[in-house]
């Protein structure tokens, strides 16, 4: 609502229609068997969403205000991709995580991927509440609503990235079936999200301007900022349903992969989609200076880089043939994407 009034007269240069064609043209490259990705997409939102409201109705001792923030940034509307490759993942090796919710194990009730699921998406929120504030990316707009800072204050969007990633670790550690498993999940989430992860992805991506940097650079922040949570994600679920080190090598390799191809898609999508498909200010990183797919390759070729790598990524996942269909289209159809 917010971002239509801003920016009325805006309209994207591609339509889904086009998109969709390409897509359907790979798909059928790969004889892949159809899956509904949007459909497939939402029962899992629906599913980590659930998951996300019964942790905070449970959780006490929470100063109003900072719940309240807490609520607004984890109650806006994301489109839950890292939860759903932890369930997907997680069932693709023979774990049940969201069909039933609850699964019993040697009489513990035996919830890891969906609790991971949910762990994942709030230190991916914490970034994004971060990355709005005006010391970092500054966005006033954020999943179609007025940032974290802007709906509260600073110092409450510092504090609600801050609780946003404890409780992530709380969760794993309180919830998980088994202190291995949850230690092992922990180690996993930290590297990540860590200072040799995404907070060096950040830092780097905030130093990097389009006036020399390597594509090297641009390459290395991409893998730090995005892929390796994409890779942590499909880990959660390799680990969540006991994988054994080959699942778990090749399912990282394909979130590493995919979280690449949807990284190089954001960079798209900031020139080619609207604010209004976006929920946040596009055209943003050329106006910043960024160092990006687009301003080193150009948007064609920057494309044809989104749908190799996705490609890249189907490919990773051959080992497990039409067992892993939703993964593969997720993967061509995030490279793919207006939003
Ligand atoms: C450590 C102080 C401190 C801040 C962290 C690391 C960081 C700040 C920010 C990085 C966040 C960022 C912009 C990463 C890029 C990855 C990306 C494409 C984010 C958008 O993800 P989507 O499209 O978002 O999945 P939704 O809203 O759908 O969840």
């Amino acid at each position: 609502m917010y971002i239509i009034s801003l920016y009325p007269n805006l309209k994207g240069r591609y339509n889904n229609e086009f998109t969709e064609k390409r897509h359907n043209k790979t798909a059928d490259r790969f004889k892949m068997q159809k899956v509904d990705i949007k459909k497939a997409l939402a029962e899992k939102a629906d599913a980590v969403n659930g998951k996300i409201k019964a942790l905070l109705e449970q959780w006490t001792g929470i100063p109003t205000k900072l719940a309240d923030a807490i609520d607004y940034v984890l109650a806006a509307p994301g489109k839950r991709v890292r939860a759903a490759i932890v369930l997907w993942c997680c069932e693709l090796v023979g774990g049940r995580p969201a069909a039933p919710l609850r699964v019993k194990r040697g009489g513990r009730e035996n919830d890891d991927a969906l609790n991971a699921a949910a762990a994942i998406e709030m230190v991916h929120t914490y970034s994004l509440v971060h990355d709005d504030l005006p010391a970092m990316d500054d966005d006033d707009f954020r999943r179609g609503r007025p940032s974290c800072h802007k709906a509260f204050d600073e110092a409450t969007a510092v504090l609600t990235g801050d609780a946003l990633l404890t409780m992530a670790f709380e969760i794993i550690a309180a919830k998980t079936s088994g202190a291995k498993k949850a230690v092992e999940m922990m180690k996993v989430l930290a590297e990540a999200a860590g200072p040799a992860g995404m907070i060096a992805g950040q830092v780097n991506d905030l130093a990097a301007q389009n006036n020399g940097s390597s594509f090297e650079e641009l390459h290395d922040i991409h893998i730090n900022k995005t892929a390796k949570m994409f890779r942590a994600s499909a880990m959660l679920g390799a680990i969540a349903a006991d994988a054994d080190e080959k699942q778990k090598e090749t399912l990282a390799s394909f979130g590493l992969t995919l979280g690449l191809g949807f990284q190089v898609a954001d960079d798209i999508i900031d020139v080619s989609s609207t604010s209004r498909q976006l929920g946040k200010t596009a055209g943003k990183d050329a106006k910043q200076g960024k160092l990006t797919y687009p301003a080193i390759f150009g948007l064609k070729k920057s494309r044809e880089n989104a749908e190799q790598i996705a490609h890249k990524a189907v490919d990773i996942l051959e080992p497990f043939g039409d067992k892993a269909a939703v993964l593969k289209e997720l993967a061509l159809s995030l490279v793919n994407r207006t939003k």
